[in-house]
């Protein structure tokens, strides 16, 4: 497929980089755009080379989000009958690989709800969160009032999708929305970083502990505690596991073989 609106590349062998490509409308996420990222992703996902992925935007915006443009032809009955949208934003959740959002400047939106979407957000000093679709007659579709409160809690997502109000890179970084803020020009440095750390494990490893985590969000405690033990268990039917331990016991580095 060719990309119109976002561009790819790999670094090191081992990261996919995707980036957002439509910095005059701030990379407001239209469908095409949306097609394309999941294109995009599912390629990474099957890339055997591939150990983790970076999304990121421009300076200026992540992502401004969804294409309000668009959106303002639509109906009631064009947006139900259609499904709007729905199924052109799921693909990233059943990425399997690590996604690490890079965010630089305004995440908006369908742009805040993406970057939540990622397993990591990495955000540079600029960074903007926000969820200002009050502003339009709407409210989020994409997460926003479900995710974000999980993220920061239920005072501070009020707060925000009710008054459209944005959060800044360090109020994100206190509140647990975002795990690392560095200065912009840092930002792509310390998401390669991030994405080389995790290409270096065993993919097998890698895939579980993701897993397990998001199964944080859903269920209970208990039912939690159980899918993490029998992932944990059976890790351990791995050589990667074998090869990890007998590394460290003989002071030596791991050479995973993702088996
Ligand atoms: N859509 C289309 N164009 C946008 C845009 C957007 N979201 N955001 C910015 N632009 C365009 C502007 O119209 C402008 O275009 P020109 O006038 O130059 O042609 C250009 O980008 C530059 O923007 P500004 O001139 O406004 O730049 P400023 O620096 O003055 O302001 C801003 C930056 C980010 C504060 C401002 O552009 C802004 O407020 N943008 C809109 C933010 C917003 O309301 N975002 C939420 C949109 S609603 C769903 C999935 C997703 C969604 C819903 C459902 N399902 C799966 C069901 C998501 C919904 C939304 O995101």
């Amino acid at each position: 497929m060719n990309y119109e609106f976002i561009l790819t590349h790999i670094e090191a062998d081992k990261v996919g980089v995707i980036t957002l490509n439509r910095p005059k409308q701030l990379n407001a996420l239209s469908t095409p755009l949306m097609i394309e990222l999941g294109h995009a992703l599912k390629a990474f996902d099957e890339d055997d080379q591939i150990g983790a992925i970076i999304l990121q935007g421009s300076e200026k915006a992540f992502a401004a989000g969804a294409d309000i443009q668009a959106m303002s032809q639509y109906n009631f009955s064009d947006v139900y009958k259609a499904n709007f949208i729905t199924r052109d934003w799921e693909t990233i959740n059943t990425i399997r690989k690590p996604v690490i959002a890079a965010v630089s400047g305004f995440a908006l939106g369908g742009g805040c709800e993406l970057a939540m979407m990622c397993d990591i957000i990495i955000a540079s000093e600029n960074a903007k969160f926000g969820q200002p679709e009050i502003k339009l007659g709407i409210i989020p579709g994409a997460g926003g009032t479900q995710r974000l409160p999980r993220a920061v809690g239920k005072a501070r997502t009020m707060d925000m999708v009710l008054t459209g109000s944005m959060m800044n890179a360090h109020e994100a970084l206190q509140q647990g929305l975002v795990s690392r803020v560095v200065a912009q020009d840092q930002l792509f440095a310390e998401a390669l970083g991030a994405a080389l750390t995790i290409s270096s494990f065993s993919k097998l490893s890698v895939m579980a502990a993701k897993e397990s985590v998001n199964k944080a969000f859903e269920g209970t405690l208990s039912e939690g505690m159980h899918f993490e033990r029998r992932l944990f268990h059976s890790l351990f039917s791995t050589e990667d596991q074998k090869e990890g331990m007998d590394a460290f016991l003989n002071k030596r580095a791991p050479t995973f073989k993702n088996q």
